[in-house]
């Protein structure tokens, strides 16, 4: 199928993108990396009037330390993440979930703030961005907020952008000395999307996990250390208090026993970076 017909404008700054999601109201979207938006474009199931190209804007590209976050503009493509210097360095967690997001041609086109705009409940840098509690910068002609990943994620591709709105960037949390991360995900073939990923993030006295392809968002939770005996039980309380659902690709229970299973496994291995 072909998408029905629309408007395309590419903007050459923020203010040009801006003043067009505001003047369209509803009926425009963004376009960044198009990964997940075209086809959606095709399959008719988005019909936007006016598309709006943000990837030639220069203020968009950045990648930077802002206080003890990592600040990544809405320019700026999975690949470039990937392939910047310090990422295993400052964001651990999120150079260990990357090589699960899709394909090397996928990550060579989307970028960090799309896969965020579109909230797949299933996908690795909403769950990424839930563990480390970053936060996403939002902005429209007229104002700028700043808001959790906890509320920005609603249900399933369902976010807290508002209408004329625009992510503008995304903080992630850097990495903190004494703390250990782990990442593990289960699909049916690398690059697809996850049935179920799980991020932990453990230090001496504390340790969280979060977790994607179960619930209709990612979602996280504080759980015992790995050596104490509470654990399992609380793996299992998480695994019911989601609400896991069956589709073509999983059942509930099967993703229930993953949670419980990828849960710990994953928490041990954050725990081992510890040492
Ligand atoms: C074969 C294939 C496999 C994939 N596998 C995975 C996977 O395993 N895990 C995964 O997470 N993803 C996967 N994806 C999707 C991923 O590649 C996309 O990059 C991502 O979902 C969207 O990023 P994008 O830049 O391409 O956004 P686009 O497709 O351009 O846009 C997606 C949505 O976000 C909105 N949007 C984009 N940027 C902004 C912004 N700055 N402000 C406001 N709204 C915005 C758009 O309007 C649109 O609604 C896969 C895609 C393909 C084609």
């Amino acid at each position: 199928m072909k998408p029905a017909a629309f408007d395309y404008l590419q903007a050459a700054t923020l203010d040009e993108a801006l003043d067009a999601l505001h003047e369209a109201g509803g009926d425009a979207r963004v376009i960044a990396g198009g990964q997940s938006l075209v086809p959606m474009l095709n399959m008719r199931l988005a019909r936007p009037a006016v598309l709006v190209d943000i990837m030639r804007i220069e203020a968009l590209q950045k990648i930077e330390r802002s206080g003890g976050d990592i600040l990544i503009g809405a320019g700026v493509r999975q690949a470039k993440l990937e392939a910047w210097p310090d990422l295993a360095n400052r964001l651990p967690l999120v150079a260990m979930a990357l090589p699960w997001l899709g394909h090397v041609q996928t990550r060579a086109r989307g970028t960090v703030c799309g896969s965020l705009a579109h909230a797949d409940p299933s996908a690795e840098l909403p769950l990424s961005l839930i563990a480390l509690r970053g936060s996403v910068h939002l902005r429209t002609k007229r104002k700028k907020r700043t808001i959790s990943a906890e509320d920005f994620f609603l249900g399933m591709m369902a976010t807290e952008l508002a209408e004329g709105e625009m992510i503008e960037a995304v903080s992630f949390p850097a990495r903190a000395d004494g703390t250990g991360y782990g990442f593990n995900e289960i699909g049916r073939r690398h690059g697809d999307f996850a049935i179920t990923a799980v991020a932990a993030i453990v230090t001496e006295h504390s340790a969280s996990i979060a977790i994607a392809g179960v619930d209709d968002r990612p979602r996280r939770f504080d759980v015992p250390l790995p050596d104490d005996s509470g654990l399992d039980d609380a793996l299992n309380e998480i695994a019911w208090d989601l609400n896991a659902r069956d589709d073509i690709h999983a059942s509930a229970r099967y993703r229930r026993e993953l949670v419980r299973r990828l849960g710990r496994r994953t928490i041990e291995e954050a725990a081992a970076c510890l040492a």
